[in-house]
């Protein structure tokens, strides 16, 4: 099966001008934005999707984690759907680009086959994903890891924000609770569109970034208790200091990071201390260690260290320890079919490319576990992401929807 004729390419400017409605829609404090999943700014995103799907002529579809599912129809009813997703919540201080990207992208497709009149033999399916971030619900890409038949519904309506807020209730709070069961779809492939949130495509000047792999991750939840006392009359020798404890671990994850390059990652995004007073030695911290690598013997060791390594830290300072794993998936391999249509897309339609290992997760990586899937990736500046100032270009946004069209059109295979 070879790709489409190279003269099909999607309308960039409409694309881009949908970025920015979208963005919009809960503004952060520094140009990006906080449309954290769930929150009355995710409804008003997914209210807004869900009119332009409409306007293109889709049926919609929610399933039982309130994951929306954008249909346009194929010649073969019979025919498994091509899905095209990514997801619309964004971090606390996130960019207007991160998953958004993707999911308009899937929506600009549509358009574009509307305004060309082409028709495809499978039906294609635009998605978006519920609590890909995982910033206030823990996991990440939580809904795909639902559907991908990884993580128990239960557990995740059971996932707690910090203001002790369940998932399961505030997805009913915004009316987004669907009556699909969950991972009840079949895909006969999945495609998604990201930008690449690290500096390497910008730095090789590549337009076009050709997934064939995501690195695997651990996220580790630690709960250490101390003793609370007076941060001014209790002895040094009296002390048992949580706060010190997560300081020697931090520095230890650290350490077990750079002696696993390379290739590996490993650091600390969350903490809370309690009572988190100026003048009490805290009874108790959480922090989460996110560590990530592509080689998951790496990753398997690099988690066994640490863990050994926190409890003696703690032991030392006669702290107590827990440690919960809360997030994790194994390194990715993705369809090798499709990543080279990726490749031959950008190829045919004159774009330059190179392979690449994703750095950030997605929810590709739990769709790939149940159907043929891969990435398309473009730049963003200065590989900057999870972060206000993150930003691309439209000439960058336009290039990877452009190959995008083409490796899903190739597979939906059109009809003409
Ligand atoms: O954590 C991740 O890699 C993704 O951004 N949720
Ligand atoms: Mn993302
Ligand atoms: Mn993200």
């Amino acid at each position: 099966m070879t790709g489409p004729t190279d003269n099909l390419r999607i309308n960039g400017e409409r694309l881009w001008d949908s970025l920015m409605e979208m963005a919009k829609v809960g503004p952060g404090i520094a140009g990006g934005n906080n449309r954290q999943t769930l929150t009355d700014s995710d409804r008003e995103g997914r209210d807004l999707f869900k009119s332009w799907c409409e306007a293109a002529g889709m049926m919609l579809g929610v399933d039982k984690m309130g994951t929306m599912f954008a249909t346009r129809p194929g010649t073969d009813p019979d025919a498994l759907p091509v899905y095209v997703g990514s997801h619309l919540d964004t971090q606390p201080t996130g960019g207007k680009y991160d998953g958004v990207l993707g999911v308009l992208s899937g929506l600009e497709i549509i358009r574009s086959m509307n305004d060309l009149g082409i028709r495809t033999k499978h039906p294609i399916v635009v998605t978006n994903w519920t609590n890909e971030e995982g910033a206030r619900f823990a996991p990440a890409m939580l809904a795909s890891g639902v559907f991908a038949g990884a993580i128990p519904l239960e557990y995740a309506y059971d996932r707690k924000d910090p203001d002790g807020k369940s998932f399961g209730d505030e997805l009913k709070r915004i009316g987004w609770l669907g009556d699909e069961e969950v991972g009840a779809r079949k895909m006969h492939a999945y495609f998604e569109y990201h930008i690449e949130q690290g500096p390497i495509l910008e730095a090789e000047a590549k337009q076009i970034g050709v997934v064939t792999h995501c690195q695997g991750l651990w996220w580790l939840e630690v709960t250490l208790t101390g003793r609370e006392a007076h941060t001014g009359s209790t002895p040094m020798n009296l002390r048992v200091n949580a706060g010190l404890a997560m300081a020697r671990i931090l520095e230890m994850v650290q350490t077990v990071a750079m002696d696993s390059q390379p290739g590996a990652v490993g650091g600390v995004g969350q903490m809370f201390f309690t009572p988190n007073s100026r003048n009490v030695l805290p009874g108790k911290v959480v922090f989460s260690i996110d560590i990530r690598t592509p080689d998951l013997a790496k990753l398997n060791g690099m988690r066994a260290r640490i863990e050994a390594e926190a409890a003696e830290i703690a032991e030392a300072l006669g702290v107590g320890c827990a440690i919960e794993p809360v997030g994790h998936f194994d390194p990715v391999t993705f369809d090798p079919t499709l990543v080279e249509r990726v490749r031959s897309a950008a190829e045919r339609l004159g774009y330059s490319h190179m392979n690449i290992i994703s750095g950030a997760g997605h929810d590709a990586c739990w769709a790939a576990k149940v159907a043929p899937a891969t990435m398309v990736m473009c730049p963003c500046v200065g590989g900057l992401s999870h972060n206000e100032a993150e930003e691309i270009s439209p000439e960058w946004a336009t290039a990877g929807a452009d190959v995008l069209f083409h490796a899903v059109l190739e597979t939906a295979e059109i009809a003409g």
